[in-house]
């Protein structure tokens, strides 16, 4: 065995050379990998006794893709392309030996091989649209040629790699290696690529698959119409379409030169900028800083979960999804009843189109348990309540689980607002306690706030983090703080949409300005889906704010047909000409000249007091960093993952800017604007959320 570079050997078995990536996690192709690669093939092609070329990977994983670090830094050493032409060109046969998964610019550079080999657990894709790009060495080019423009477009524009066996069947790869033994596998398809004097195949010299399409624009057409909604807002895909376009069209050389020209643009876009910092803050969220990763957990083998409405019945089922035991409780029978009945009907409709299958329906009902005692929870190791949310309840809960559960067991809130320490104080072991704070439907919102209060101690810090990830969710660290980080910096917007509403605009404007920033709906249709009428009673309702008017005309949101929308019968929304007298009623009653509204000033008014709030959470420690804020709003709320978060938008707009405007804001409207200190920090030193 020679060693190339520090992350590269290279071994001769006999006639074969095999050229070993070993640069973890994930063999991405750093400047060390792509020299590594250079200098290892050309030294297995100036071997006389070399006959053919085995590229492969160690650890968990071939080459996941190209270094995302290293973009937006100055571009050192050989490129990719040139590594790929060295590849593609060589004298030899050179075949791509894939376990793990090949993605990005590590599929395009098993593209390049003359053949490729996979274990079955192998997974390829081209998944550059997700941090806002499209392939840029060849990917939108070589893909169509294996597989079809269809297939292609299918792959490169959802960006979700397939299996090994689709990919042997689809044409990506040409034979499949038994699970343990991808190297010897590989290396005798070498030799029998030799010996039965097969050609040095290069899939740029295809055509068979992409002629069908060839001329057919309106396939593409099709494609860009049956997908715009899906993809609002995202600048790659459309590109995407295009290179598969050119691929089907365009001599080889010409469709490549225009996929590079088209990578380098979006590479430097605002928007790849923006999912590069999501791919990044995704993962940096894990890391905390006085919890290492070594600290000691505690095995969750089992859940409790009080309450079995809407929240509650969502929550069990993450962990019943993981397989994990779940005994729920509720106070009367009726109640759970409808709880366990709405979980299985949830489980069933996920059948019925085919996504589970009934075993697994099953399956999931039987791991779980109804009670209507808190003695059954004795026993589990981790409770969440997902009682009604009012301090006296909550500290009942706590206090009455406290007598019963083992010493070890975890106990979890829900809460969206309350004080995790008050209610940890009730207890005899407020180290134990954590704020879960899940996002309605719980079994479908990625986001997981997991609230830190005064004593939590680190294990339990440690577990639910780890839980998270089980479950499938986001987990954030967050502190304690009323609504804590996602619900407080929501507050920050409605107050002045409503705000906005009375000064001039009407609800659909305020909607409008922000569905086409990209957030999934504006803050009115949202409170028409989730009820105007939480926390509203008749009885206590004064006609003193709009929402109270609303509920007592009985517009009590979709449910009943109306709310700040009027509603047909498929629930589309249409704006109301009874709201609309209602708030110009509202706001004469109120002595308010209304004026007229820029959609400027709505986005500014909605957003910045936002991004504000949050340079305030960070003052206060209440998140660890700014990209946990926008992983929280990416996860939790739908923010548009393009602009990267509420925080990353900020430093997108500039600190100067965000603060000039709030300072406009402030002498215009008082107080709610005042900008937080840590935005004139920033702003003084021209610096961003991201530099802290
Ligand atoms: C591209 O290829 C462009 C080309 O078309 C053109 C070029 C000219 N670079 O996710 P994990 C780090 S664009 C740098 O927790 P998993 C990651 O940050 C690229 N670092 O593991 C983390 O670091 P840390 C196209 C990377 O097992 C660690 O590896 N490729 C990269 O859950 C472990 O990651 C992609 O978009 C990278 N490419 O999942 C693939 N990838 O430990 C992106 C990972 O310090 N990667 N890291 O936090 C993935 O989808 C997942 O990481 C993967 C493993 C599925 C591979």
């Amino acid at each position: 065995m020679t060693a190339i570079n520090a992350v590269t050997d290279l071994t001769i078995d006999g006639d074969v050379a095999v050229v070993t990536l070993n640069h973890p996690p994930v063999n991405a192709l750093s400047q060390a990998v792509r020299d590594g690669i250079h200098q290892g093939i050309a030294q297995a092609l100036a071997n006389p006794a070399v006959s053919a070329i085995v590229l492969i990977c160690a650890g968990r994983t071939f080459i996941a893709g190209a270094d995302i670090s290293e973009f937006g830094k100055p571009p050192a050493g050989i490129t990719l392309p040139e590594v790929h032409a060295a590849i593609e060109n060589a004298t030899k046969p050179v075949i791509a030996a894939i376990h793990g998964t090949a993605l990005g610019g590590g599929l395009e550079t098993a593209l390049v091989c003359h053949y490729r080999v996979a274990v079955p657990s192998a997974k390829v894709g081209l998944p550059e649209v997700k941090l806002g790009l499209i392939p840029g060495a060849g990917g939108t080019q070589r893909l169509p040629r294996l597989v079809g423009a269809e297939k292609a477009l299918d792959m490169i524009v959802t960006g979700v790699p397939i299996g090994a066996k689709a990919a042997l069947e689809a044409g990506v790869i040409d034979e499949l290696a038994p699970e343990h033994s991808l190297r010897g596998h590989a290396i005798a398809f070498a030799r029998r690529v030799v010996a039965e004097k097969r050609p040095l195949a290069k899939v740029r010299d295809r055509d068979d698959r992409i002629l069908p399409a060839r001329g057919n624009s309106a396939l593409f057409e099709a494609f860009r119409k049956a997908n715009a909604k899906k993809y609002r807002g995202f600048e790659a895909w459309l590109k995407a379409v295009q290179a598969v376009e050119n691929a089907v069209n365009l001599p080889f050389d010409e469709g490549m030169a225009r996929e590079r020209e088209m990578f380098l643009a979006l590479r430097d876009s605002t928007q790849a900028k923006a999912q590069r910092h999501v791919f990044f803050a995704e993962r940096e969220v894990a890391k905390i800083p006085d919890v290492p990763a070594d600290t000691p957990s505690i095995v969750v083998n089992s859940v409790g979960v009080i309450g079995a409405g809407t929240m509650g019945g969502g929550i069990a089922m993450n962990f019943l999804n993981a397989g994990i035991p779940v005994t729920i409780v509720e106070m009367k029978q009726e109640a759970l009843d409808r709880g366990l009945g709405v979980i299985r009907r949830n489980y069933e409709s996920t059948a019925r189109k085919g996504r589970m299958t009934a075993a697994d329906v099953e399956k999931r009902m039987g791991l779980l348990t109804g009670a209507l005692d808190f003695n059954a929870l004795a026993n589990c190791d981790l409770i969440i309540e997902a009682v009604f949310e009012t301090m006296e309840v909550k500290k009942d809960v706590f206090g009455k689980l406290d007598a019963i559960v083992k010493p070890g067991a975890i106990l979890a809130s829900n809460t969206s607002y309350l004080n995790i320490d008050e209610i940890a104080a009730i207890t005899r072991r407020p180290q134990q306690v954590v704020g879960l704070h899940f996002f309605s439907p719980a079994n479908v919102m990625k986001l997981l706030e997991i609230v830190r209060g005064e004593k939590t101690s680190k294990p339990v810090i440690a577990t639910a983090m780890q839980l998270a990830r089980r479950i499938g969710k986001v987990g954030v660290l967050v502190g304690v703080c009323y609504g804590f980080v996602g619900n407080r910096m929501l507050a920050q917007r409605q107050r002045e949409a409503t705000k906005l509403v009375l000064e001039g605009a009407m609800p659909w404007d305020v909607d409008r300005v922000l569905h086409d920033f990209g957030l999934p709906m504006g803050p009115f249709a949202m409170s028409d889906l989730a009820g105007l009428d939480l926390g509203w009673s008749r009885e206590t309702s004064k006609s003193s704010t709009l929402k109270e008017i609303l509920c007592e005309m009985d517009r009590r949101g979709q449910k009943t047909g109306a709310g700040f929308y009027d509603y047909d019968e498929n629930r589309a929304a249409k704006p109301s000409p009874v709201v609309e007298k209602a708030i110009l009623d509202f706001a004469a009653k109120q002595g308010i000249t209304r004026r007229a509204i820029t959609d400027d000033e709505i986005l500014k008014r909605c957003l910045y007091p936002m991004i504000n709030e949050g340079a305030k959470i960070l003052e206060e420690g209440k998140a660890l960093r700014a990209g946990d804020i926008d992983t929280v709003w990416i996860n939790g709320y739908g923010w548009p993952v393009y602009t990267g978060g509420p925080m990353f938008y900020g430093d997108t707009v500039g600190a100067a800017n965000v603060l000039a405007a709030m300072k406009d804001f402030e002498a215009r409207f008082g107080a709610d604007f005042k900008p937080a200190a840590l935005l004139e920090r920033l702003a003084a030193e021209n610096k961003r959320f991201a530099d802290l």
